[in-house]
């Protein structure tokens, strides 16, 4: 984590021109994973609160973002960041499921009626509780990110009902919550990394995948599954964390800085995922994917239930559903 003063480095360092850039470059470089590519909205949020964070700390720190899963895929990414081998993670809150079980509320079939109210939970106290989660597991949880809904698509044909996806086999986040909620309407779930999902549709070791507009598109998933059904039954937020080690290395004031800057960063993600969205969404219907739309979503959400009995057990789980579903 010492010195490195490369020029994409300093690039990330802010919006200076290149004769300021030397003057202000920073002391010390925090890693960042992402799975996506660069200019994805999650990529591009991460290096504003690394701008927003050199100004706060006199260009004392600066974040590069490794994009395209250069430090790996996000399960092993998750492990590294507990090592302090990476500083700073932006992960989807899936891949936590297994660790942490708070996470596992919000990516929760249907549990949020919107992405509005999942706005209003995961900006209050219950989004607050589930951050303070991380704490146990060596993570420092910042802030989430919008990840839009989920929805299938796959390679073979149009999904119009729940009765169309019996027997098929739908790629899913390693998490064990995600292969039940794919059994509970009928079809067969196999976990795998996002990285081996392009491949494994194309050579037919799976029928599809579930995700939302962005990754459907930049994924290239889009040009192996061209059905593409608005089933929408995930809306599960993005968590930015920071390494518990990497975090103690911090003076108090610094830490302030990077919640901060975090904090900042979500209101400059969320413009660029709408915008994204719209952009992925005309640029996969040009390209021929077909949009089933008209879904009937009252029996996806009936058939959910089991997932909840089965994952909603303890009270601190039980009470952060009743919560958000108070929310008006
Ligand atoms: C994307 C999310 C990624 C990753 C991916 C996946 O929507 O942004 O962090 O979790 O889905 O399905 O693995």
């Amino acid at each position: 984590m010492k010195v490195i003063k490369t020029i994409k480095t300093l690039a990330l360092c802010g919006a200076l021109s290149l004769g300021a850039v030397a003057a202000q470059a920073c002391e010390i470089t925090l890693r960042s994973s992402d799975t996506h590519a660069d200019g994805y909205p999650t990529v591009e949020a991460v290096k504003s609160m690394g701008k927003m964070l050199a100004e706060k700390t006199n260009n004392k720190f600066c974040i590069e973002v490794f994009h395209s899963a250069q430090l790996g895929q996000e399960k092993d990414t998750i492990e590294q960041t507990q090592f302090g081998v990476i500083d700073f993670n932006r992960v989807s809150l899936g891949p936590f499921n297994n660790i942490i079980e708070e996470t596992q509320i919000p990516s929760l079939p249907y549990i949020f009626r919107s992405v509005e109210h999942m706005h209003k939970a995961m900006d209050g106290d219950v989004g607050a509780q589930i951050l303070k989660a991380f704490e146990k597991h060596d993570l420092v949880g910042l802030a989430f990110y919008d990840g839009g809904s989920r929805s299938f698509y796959n390679s073979i044909k149009p999904i119009k009902s729940m009765a169309d996806l019996k027997g098929m086999k739908f790629r899913v986040m390693q998490s064990d919550l995600f292969v039940d909620m794919v059994s509970a309407v009928g079809g067969n779930a196999t976990p795998m990394p996002y990285g081996e999902v392009y491949s494994s549709i194309q050579t037919g070791v799976i029928d599809g995948a579930e995700n939302n507009w962005p990754s459907y598109d930049t994924s290239g998933h889009f040009e192996v599954a061209k059905y593409y059904t608005l089933d929408q039954h995930l809306i599960v937020p993005e968590v930015l964390v920071m390494s518990k080690k990497s975090w103690d290395k911090l003076s108090s004031d610094e830490q302030a800085a990077v919640k901060a800057s975090a904090k900042a960063s979500v209101p400059i993600m969320r413009k660029l995922w709408v915008a994204q969205e719209k952009k992925s969404e005309a640029k996969v219907i040009a390209a021929g994917s077909q949009i089933i739309k008209d879904i009937d979503k009252t029996p996806f959400i009936a058939a959910m239930k089991p997932v909840y009995k089965k994952y909603v057990k303890s009270d601190v789980l039980k009470d952060l559903v009743s919560r958000i579903q108070a929310i008006k």
